[in-house]
């Protein structure tokens, strides 16, 4: 009774002040400590990977490293807290971590009933199936009777059994919660099949096979079987944090969209194209409406690259993975990324 009353009040006081740009208490408190908690994955090469000095990596990492760069002018201010897929929600509805970059795909009852928001998507991504060659396997059609390993709490598992349902087939699930627990039943053999997001089945195929077995013993069915829209997630209930978590991301692809990256940053500041001024805030105006520094894109642009730098660093032609663009490229060149302007 006591906390529906305090929750009434507090959504009373939201209302109150809702029109203007509320800085709510977590960005207060964000701000206060100098630091993003940032609920990352356990490890995932190319997304979230802890390297051998404890140093973060991959394309989630880089939108934390964004969010910082944005709010505090520096990359490094990010704290990373590593989480199952089953914890990630509650580690943000508890306010454990102020924003999840755990590959979590963007639905409707996470973005309402969860009581979180999602504020874009910085990977379009679709689930998949992979298997050892030796299964003798080609397509996911094939796979009636197979004995299948799954994280809970993913639409992964919902997806799984929809498809198994539609298609009059049956399967085994294998439940396990940690993703190196996982990879290893996989490898053991203890399933036959592991099924995740497929960039993430690609991560595991370039980067977790165990030696003397190599990449060329498994496959990744051709099998696209659900839409993934991976997406950074905050709670309800701060709007301008969520802002700035959700112009970061689209910072890093209008960045690229207009030819600004780490390299030539510097340079672009003498440019005369009026959107480039005022994305770089030559011409002030979007740090003031954000609530950042004026310098907020460019710090990005500088400290974690463009979009397509931190895909090609990581997933893409100069990363192991070497996952193609395709959907995830720019709506200029034929894909699905596409950032509303910076104006
Ligand atoms: N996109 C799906 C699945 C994402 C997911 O949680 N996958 C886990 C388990 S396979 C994962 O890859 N986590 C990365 C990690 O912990 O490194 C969802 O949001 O439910």
């Amino acid at each position: 009774m006591r906390n529906t009353i305090v929750a009434m009040a507090a959504g009373l006081a939201a209302i109150t002040a809702s029109g203007t740009a509320m800085a709510g208490k977590d960005l207060d408190a964000i701000k206060g400590r100098g630091a993003v908690n940032c609920g990352v994955g356990i490890g995932t090469a190319g997304f979230m990977l802890a390297d051998s000095q404890g140093k973060w990596r991959g394309l989630s990492v880089d939108v934390c490293r964004a969010v910082a760069a944005a709010l505090f002018g520096d990359a490094e201010k990010v704290k990373y807290v590593p989480l199952t897929s089953q914890q990630r929600f509650t580690a943000v509805q508890s306010g454990e971590v102020d924003m999840v970059m755990g590959n979590a795909t963007y639905t409707l009852t996470r973005d309402t009933a969860l009581g979180l928001d999602f504020t874009g998507v910085f990977y379009y991504d679709g689930q998949s199936f992979l298997v050892p060659k030796k299964l003798g396997v080609k397509s996911a059609k094939e796979l009636s009777g197979a004995t299948i390993c799954v994280a809970p709490g993913t639409t992964t598992e919902l997806n799984l059994a929809d498809y198994f349902r539609a298609n009059k087939m049956s399967f085994k699930p294998v439940v396990i919660e940690k993703v190196d627990e996982i990879r290893a039943a996989f490898f053991a053999g203890r399933c036959d099949v592991y099924t995740t997001d497929a960039s993430a089945l690609a991560a595991t195929r370039a980067a977790n096979v165990p030696p003397p077995r190599t990449f060329d013993d498994f496959l990744i069915l051709p099998e696209i079987i659900s839409k993934e829209p991976l997406g950074p997630v905050v709670r309800h209930g701060d709007n301008q944090w969520a802002d700035i978590v959700r112009w970061a991301l689209y910072a890093m692809l209008e960045a690229e969209e207009y030819g600004i990256n780490s390299k030539n940053v510097d340079e672009m500041l003498k440019s005369e194209n009026p959107a480039i001024k005022r994305i770089l805030g030559v011409t002030p105006g979007m740090g003031k409406a954000l609530g950042v520094d004026e310098k907020w894109v460019y710090n990005i642009v500088k400290q974690v690259g463009n979009y397509g730098e931190s895909f090609d660093r990581n997933l893409g032609p100069d990363s192991p993975l070497k996952i193609d663009r395709g959907l995830n490229k720019l709506w200029t060149q034929g894909g699905l990324q596409y950032a509303p302007p910076i104006r």
